[in-house]
């Protein structure tokens, strides 16, 4: 097999990654602050939006710092069926990704009324989704599909819990409620399934440079945690809170 060159130059994308970092780390600072224009009794989800962007700061340090990929060999290389090569994988996001996703769906289904049981279904199946993507990514052989195929019935659960159970119990809590919830899980359904793109173009099939997939990633990354969190918060607003466990 001829060799050729690997394909985990990520020269250039460090200045946008530090941007990212910035981006990141200013929204934390910023949603601490607007906690303030809330009584104590209202800052549950700023502090969780807080948690989520503090960790991923620390992951976009590390991805910026060119910390926390591995290479690992190329089943198929555009362009070079039978080549013999290694991708950097990125690691490290699979770590942001097994805190912060959880947080997400904590945010949002603490606004449906649903059972601590039913959120805790939701948060297995968001671990599945993201550990079976890490091992995937991993793997060289093209078993790393079978894996990906798992993560994407792990995500189709958690889907499931949102717009069933989740719909419905937020509808008994009230129309503000419900409204808050139904524009949440709408954002975070949409922005979701774009990973899994991403995934099979980056980490699995190799279509696109990891440049490239820095770039996807992250774009993903500011809207699934600034901007959902922006979204979801100012959602809030309209709701009294007295009937939230929190
Ligand atoms: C993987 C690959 C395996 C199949 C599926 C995936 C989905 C990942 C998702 C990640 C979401 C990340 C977020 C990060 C925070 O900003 C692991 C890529 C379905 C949905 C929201």
């Amino acid at each position: 097999n001829p060799v050729v060159a690997d394909i985990d130059i990520t020269n250039g994308a460090t200045n946008w990654l530090w941007v990212v970092f910035a981006i990141m780390l200013s929204s934390c600072v910023g949603v601490g602050a607007l906690s303030f224009t809330q009584n104590p009794g209202r800052r549950a989800f700023h502090y969780i939006s807080m948690a989520i962007l503090a960790t991923a700061s620390i992951a976009y340090f590390c991805l910026a710092s060119d910390l926390g990929a591995t290479p690992i060999q190329v089943e198929y290389l555009r362009g070079y069926p039978a080549a013999t090569a290694t991708r950097s994988i990125w690691y490290v996001r699979y770590i942001d990704w097994v805190i912060t996703t959880p947080l997400l769906l904590l945010e949002l289904l603490l606004v449906s009324g649903l059972p601590l049981s039913a959120v805790f279904a939701c948060v297995f199946a968001d671990e599945v989704m993201i550990v079976t993507g890490l091992i995937g990514a991993l793997v060289a052989s093209s078993y790393k599909w079978g894996l990906f195929a798992f993560g994407c019935a792990a995500m189709l659960v958690v889907f499931y819990i949102l717009y069933v159970p989740g719909l419905l119990s937020a509808k008994h809590l009230g129309g503000d409620y419900y409204k808050s919830y139904f524009q949440g899980a709408l954002v975070l359904s949409i922005l979701w399934t774009l990973y899994p793109i991403c995934w099979g173009l980056a980490e699995g099939g190799n279509v696109i440079s990891p440049n490239g997939e820095l770039i996807f990633y992250s774009i993903l990354d500011i809207f699934a945690k600034p901007v959902f969190a922006m979204v979801h918060l100012f959602g809030l607003r309209r709701i009294d809170y007295e009937r939230l466990q929190l």
